[in-house]
């Protein structure tokens, strides 16, 4: 293209990047520095490089979406989006893998190295913000006219680190150097109050806050894949109304002159790195309204800006809720409606329930939000009036329906009256109300669905059955297979052609020849390929040299006493302890890798790591043993690590106590790699394995239903021990310091509840969890026939992509309402 036909960019003068010009943006990125080409040079100039390639097409998105008007937008409001490295799917969105290698100077590192010079970035805990992340790339590549909305925090989910086998967390300081793939935009500005009190005048409401921040937008970019579409995550940072206070200043009091700026700095100080549990913080709460104020108040410029009409907001705009963090979302948007723009309560509660929609991520009841009311009344007194009013009139349908029920109308009030539990405070429940205010509300695999209408939402749908639904989750293919594992992508071209690029679903072609064996030879070496990578890692990090022919059988997520990480150790105990009683027997050689962070004050997860730590201590050093077992902690499980982990998984472990784990996401990301699944009947494994066959799976353990009857019977853990001579064997060990160093005490604290309670049933599934194992071994013995399963595997999760996730949401939860 000559440059006379090039677009211009709408600042005059200058015309728009070409991909063909990145390597030269690079090159004369690079020649402004003086040093060598260091990996950490090349990743700045291929980035900025990238930068401004993606820059014109996301400002070209921005002016189609404009100029299309009227279609429906999602806002993708979340506290998280894990997003990891960009520069890696940057490159591949662009097509110019090959160029990038091209580009690097002579005596730089070849690229793949010098993509890991990106600091991952983490502004989330775990599944719930890796599927935001993943949502992103659909949207992109979908080209779906959308907006995701988050904070952007300076500090994201804290880094792992071991000490003594210890977890020890340190700061994440991802944006110390800027990040390319931001764009600031000083024009997208609001102010976002908090406190102060209401006013009522002239029959209007009016809040006047006692404090206000301003909330500025910066633009995260997200390429789409086989389209010029860039997307946008939209992060708000929060700066303060005015920087500096000149009047305490003059007087000498800097402290209360800086008081401003610090109050708004602390809102985007840190990504709370709390996974399940509601974090009982005032902080938490102002965090949660400066992303739903700045987000609607963005939102609803849009909209008018556009020429819409006020009373068509909730027609045009889909606010979905990504769990209910920011399910405050409905009382700022009444709000807005109500007393900015003067609607009367029916037309504002209308377009605010055609508008917003919410995704339930769990059942757990301790990890329910709620928020002490005396909090809501302080921060945010005209929400917590808002919220009133929609309880009374929405207590008022349900007295219609159920007349006398009280105790059902106590029950689903948005109101906790506290009687029970939190010290008889008054709270507000944020489930509740997100389900009161949602027009649909989705859970995330077929079970969790299921138990969320029969368990924790029985009472609203049975008021309301038709909100209801389920969205099974997915990943995106692009991050998972396409970069992830090149090796595995290229073996499925060439087997059953590209198409699977475009439309998951194409893996299906794949089941066909799953048995031939050219095809099973190939993924073996593919496999054996990227485990030669992880060892390579295994043994940078940790010193250990770990065989790349065994069975790498693996663990990733946090770590959490729902998803049993402690039940994988004790088989790894009975399996050491096998060892040792018969060394002379043909043992599978197994790898067995951890990794996963607890959160900071989980004392049990915490408790689990060490033990971890300390077993690997004794197996790894056991000459008996050798190079048979292996015990692996890898030490800070991020995105990255996390892409090079699961493609070099043979074994992927998804063992939650069935009716735990909403759905899972990792599991999707191991088994569309290619590595077996053992697993319980839980979450979104129930699906995979329907779609793969069951028997390709390894499934074993109490199914949801069976386990809580069994609780509800009364479940006494002793039962199984006495039982089972094995489990007694590996508790025993536990119990008599074989791998406290000497000291019987250590593991107490972790033992005790098991013995006693076991809420998880641990002991319960243990046997049946050893029996999995041992057909995992015979199938090992037999490579062919691993491999054919593994393919059939692959075979079956042509449904688990996230732009199938989104298609359902389009069609069953995000369509516009009917007239
Ligand atoms: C996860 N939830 C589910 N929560 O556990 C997982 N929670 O089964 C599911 O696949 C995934 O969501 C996506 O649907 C979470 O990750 C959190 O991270 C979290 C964070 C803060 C507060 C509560």
């Amino acid at each position: 293209m000559t440059t006379a036909t090039r677009p211009a960019t709408r600042a005059a003068g200058r015309t728009a990047p070409q991909r063909s010009e990145l390597p030269a943006l690079a090159r004369r990125a690079l020649a402004q520095r003086s040093d060598a080409p260091a990996g950490d040079a090349c990743w700045t100039a291929l980035a900025s490089a990238a930068r401004e390639l993606l820059a014109e097409r996301w400002a070209a998105t921005q002016r189609a979406d404009t100029r299309r008007g009227r279609t429906r937008r999602v806002h993708y409001l979340s506290m998280e989006f894990l997003m990891g490295r960009a520069l890696g799917n940057a490159l591949q969105a662009l097509d110019l893998q090959d160029a990038a290698q091209a580009a690097l100077p002579e005596g730089a590192p070849p690229l793949g190295e010098v993509l890991e010079h990106e600091p991952d970035a983490a502004l989330g805990n775990g599944g719930l913000g890796r599927l935001a992340a993943c949502f992103l790339d659909s949207f992109a590549t979908l080209g779906l006219p959308s907006f995701g909305y988050g904070l952007r925090y300076r500090h994201g989910m804290f880094a792992q680190a071991i000490q003594d086998g210890r977890q020890i967390e340190r700061p994440d300081t991802w944006l110390e150097a800027g990040s390319p793939w931001e764009l600031p935009r000083p024009e997208l500005r609001y102010t976002v109050g908090f406190g102060g009190h209401v006013r009522f005048e002239g029959g209007q409401h009016r809040w006047e806050p006692a404090e206000t921040v301003a909330a500025q937008a910066i633009d995260f970019i997200v390429p789409g894949h086989g389209t010029e579409r860039v997307s946008t995550l939209r992060q708000w940072q929060a700066e303060a109304a005015q920087p500096i206070d000149l009047t305490a200043f003059s007087r000498g009091d800097h402290a209360q002159a800086g008081q401003q700026r610090l109050a708004a700095e602390r809102l985007n100080w840190v990504l709370y790195p709390d996974d399940s549990t509601p974090a009982g913080r005032e902080l938490r709460l102002r965090q949660e309204f400066l992303l739903v104020s700045a987000s609607l108040q963005d939102l609803l410029a849009r909209h008018l800006r556009e020429g819409g009409d006020i009373h068509q907001v909730g027609r045009a705009n889909v606010v979905h809720l990504n769990d209910t963090h920011p399910a405050l979302a409905p009382l700022e948007l009444m709000r807005l409606l109500l007393d900015e723009h003067g609607l009367d309560w029916d037309a504002a509660w209308q377009a605010t329930h055609q508008a917003t929609s919410y995704t339930n991520h769990t059942l757990m009841p301790e990890a329910l939000e709620t928020w002490p009311l005396d909090l809501v009344e302080r921060l945010l007194p005209r929400h917590l009036a808002i919220a009133y009013e929609i309880n009374h009139r929405f207590l008022d349908e349900v007295r219609a329906r159920f007349p006398g029920d009280e105790a059902r109308v106590a029950r689903m009030s948005l109101f906790d009256e506290g009687q029970s539990h939190h010290g008889g405070e008054r709270r507000l429940r944020m489930a509740a109300l997100a389900v009161v205010a949602s027009h649909k509300v989705n859970g995330v695999s077929a079970l969790h669905s299921q138990l969320m209408v029969d368990t924790l939402f029985a009472d609203y749908a049975q008021l309301w059955p038709e909100r209801f639904l389920n969205v099974t989750n997915g990943v995106t293919p692009r991050r998972w297979l396409v970069q992830a594992n090149p090796g595995l992508a290229g073996l499925l071209d060439k087997h059953i052609g590209a198409e699977w690029r475009q439309d998951l679903s194409a893996l299906g072609a794949l089941r066909a020849k799953a048995g031939g064996k050219r095809i099973g030879a190939e993924f073996l070496r593919v496999k054996r390929a990227a485990k030669a990578r992880l060892a390579a890692h295994i043994r940078e990090e940790l010193g250990l040299v770990v065989r790349e022919d065994a069975l790498f059988d693996v663990q990733v997520k946090r770590i959490h006493e729902y998803k049993r990480q402690l039940l994988n150790l004790l088989q790894v105990i009975a399996r050491y302890q096998a060892i040792v009683a018969d060394p002379g027997a043909d043992w599978v050689p197994r790898v067995v890798v951890f990794a996963g962070k607890a959160a900071s004050a989980y004392r049990a997860a915490k408790g689990v790591i060490a033990l971890i730590h300390d077993v690997a201590r004794v197996v790894n050093t056991d000459p008996r043993v050798g190079d048979r077992l292996k015990l692996v902690f890898l030490p800070n499980y991020s995105v990255s690590l996390a892409e090079l982990i699961i493609p070099a998984a043979d074994l992927s472990e998804q063992i939650s106590t069935a009716g735990t784990e909403a759905s899972g996401t990792g599991n999707m990301k191991f088994a569309l790699n290619g590595a077996l699944t053992v697993g319980t009947w839980d979450g979104a494994d129930i699906e995979m394995a329907e779609a793969m066959g069951v028997d390709e799976m390894f499934v074993f353990g109490l199914r949801a239903d069976e386990a809580a009857r069994i609780k509800a019977l009364g479940y006494d853990p002793r039962l199984y021990i006495e039982g089972s001579r094995v489990l007694q064997q590996v508790i025993d060990a536990i119990a008599h310091g074989s791998f406290a160093h000497g000291d019987p005490q250590r593991h107490r604290e972790l033992l005790q509840p098991l013995l006693q309670h076991d809420p998880y049933l641990l002991m319960a599934d243990f046997d049946s969890y050893l029996q999995a194992q041992a057909r995992v071994d015979a199938l090992w013995r037999d490579p062919a026939a691993w491999a054919a399963s593994a393919l059939r595997n692959i075979a079956g999760m042509g449904g688990f992509s996230s732009d199938r996730t989104i298609g359902d949401y389009l069609r069953e939860v995000w369509a516009p309402p009917a007239r």
